[in-house]
């Protein structure tokens, strides 16, 4: 991985090659993750593209997040995917007549003007809004930037750590594949298989009009996604009511929740609110993900599955994201960065981390989260090497991906084996968090 330092002119293409994507991808209030495959607007993509678009326009990532969570339901949670209704309903599956977000009358308190999905992903987005706030604090507090989005963020919060704490352990559960946006990992499967799958004859995929059915998730996979999302639904994804027959706590999840809940603090601070609770809450959080998901003999954070409330003995990069916390054991720190140089995560062709393991039984280098290297999680673990002083490590994965995001046309992942970029090309996230990288 030794190559030449990248030059001026390089940065600046690449710079150009970014921002052109994320012109494109724009849609008036918000950006879709792809315009073939994600033609609407992804939860923690839109924290993602708020991240790197405050580089090119401060109003417009915090308009991206503020088209987000103005879709937030009455009980705090934030919807994975809000509707965009100028899409036709089958350009993606499932859609708004499956979830019926507006119409249901739950006592969840989804809003009535627009449609979203009934589930979440993963809590980036108050590290997401305190990282624009940086980006131009001046432009930020004229438009109240930060007082506007703070009551909604300690909500999404405060459902996250409510409702979703059904382990009642302090930390917060997902209840679909889908929610901590890694949805055919390795990790689901052991769980997954209590699961019986709807008949896959009774919907139709619209991914497979635009990815190709190696890259993505099985039928089977989609037949238990469904199953689960339609049982949440017609429990009128009431947390206490549902059943809840996948319930994990996750690690990437828990300490993004983490991440943000020191971000809620800095954010409380800036408005002259008091962030003691917030931090005491993040210190909590730090504890209490050791206490529970830390393997020692793994040398990686593992979910804990809440039905047999058994760790997951698959490692995968959500096991290593935990490295972005701040207040991590330096043992745990110096067995992660052992970890990520290991046979199981050190690819020789790229230095973006693989989704699971290399020697893992499952890996496979193109099925989606099944192995291929991902940009977001990616640009997870260079922050979270940068914040325990990994620089060194850090400036390698910062030099694959901008090479790699270029030379793919911004690819959705890779093929860690050889470095080649598969999936959707144009890819929001992946042209933003190379902006970010480049400043
Ligand atoms: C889906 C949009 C989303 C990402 C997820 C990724 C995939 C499948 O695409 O989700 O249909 O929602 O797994 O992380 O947010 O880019």
């Amino acid at each position: 991985l030794d190559r030449p330092a990248r030059t001026a002119a390089a940065d600046l293409t690449l710079r150009r090659g970014a921002a052109r994507v994320l012109l494109d991808n724009w849609t008036g209030s918000g950006t879709v993750p792809s315009r073939t495959l994600y033609p609407h607007q992804w939860s923690w993509d839109s924290a993602f593209i708020a991240i790197g678009l405050r580089h090119l326009s401060a109003r417009r990532a915090q308009r991206e997040l503020e088209s987000l969570l103005a879709a937030q339901w009455a009980d705090g949670r934030v919807p994975h995917i809000v509707f965009n209704s100028a899409v036709p309903n089958g350009a993606y599956f499932p859609s708004p007549d499956f979830w019926r977000s507006s119409t249901a009358g739950h006592p969840a308190g989804a809003p009535a003007s627009l449609e979203t999905s009934g589930i979440v992903q993963p809590p980036v987005h108050a590290l997401a809004a305190w990282l624009v706030h940086q980006a131009d604090p001046a432009e930020s507090r004229r438009r109240g930037f930060l007082s506007r989005v703070f009551p909604h963020l300690t909500a999404w919060h405060a459902y996250l750590l409510g409702a979703r704490d059904l382990g009642g352990s302090g930390l917060a559960a997902i209840v679909h594949p889908w929610e901590p946006g890694m949805d055919n990992s390795p990790c689901w499967d052991g769980p997954l298989s209590r699961i019986s799958p709807i008949d896959t004859g009774s919907f139709r995929r619209a991914d497979l009009d635009h990815g190709h059915p190696a890259d993505r998730p099985t039928d089977l996979d989609y037949g238990r996604y469904v199953r689960l999302a339609a049982d949440y639904r017609d429990a009128s994804y009431d947390d206490r009511a549902a059943r809840h027959a996948f319930a994990l706590e996750d690690p990437c999840f828990n300490a993004l929740l983490t991440v943000s809940e020191h971000a809620l603090a800095d954010i409380a601070a800036e408005l002259g609110a008091d962030p003691a609770p917030h931090r005491a809450r993040a210190e909590r959080l730090t504890e209490t993900l050791v206490a529970r998901l830390w393997d020692e003999e793994a040398g990686a954070f593992l979910a804990r599955d809440l039905v047999s409330d058994e760790l997951v003995r698959e490692r995968s990069v959500a096991g290593l994201a935990p490295l972005l916390v701040p207040g991590l054991p330096a043992s745990i720190v110096d067995r992660l960065v052992g970890t990520l140089d290991g046979p199981g995560f050190h690819a020789d062709a790229t230095a973006l981390v693989p989704s699971y393991d290399l020697t893992g039984p499952a890996f496979d280098r193109t099925r989606y989260w099944r192995g291929p290297a991902w940009f977001n999680t990616a640009w997870l673990i260079e922050r979270g090497l940068r914040t325990h002083g990994r620089h060194a490590h850090a400036d390698r994965i910062r030099a694959s991906l901008l090479e790699t995001a270029g030379g793919s046309g911004f690819a959705e992942y890779v093929d860690p084996t050889t470095g080649e970029g598969r999936g959707a090309r144009s890819f929001s996230w992946t042209a933003a968090l190379t902006l970010d990288l480049l400043h």
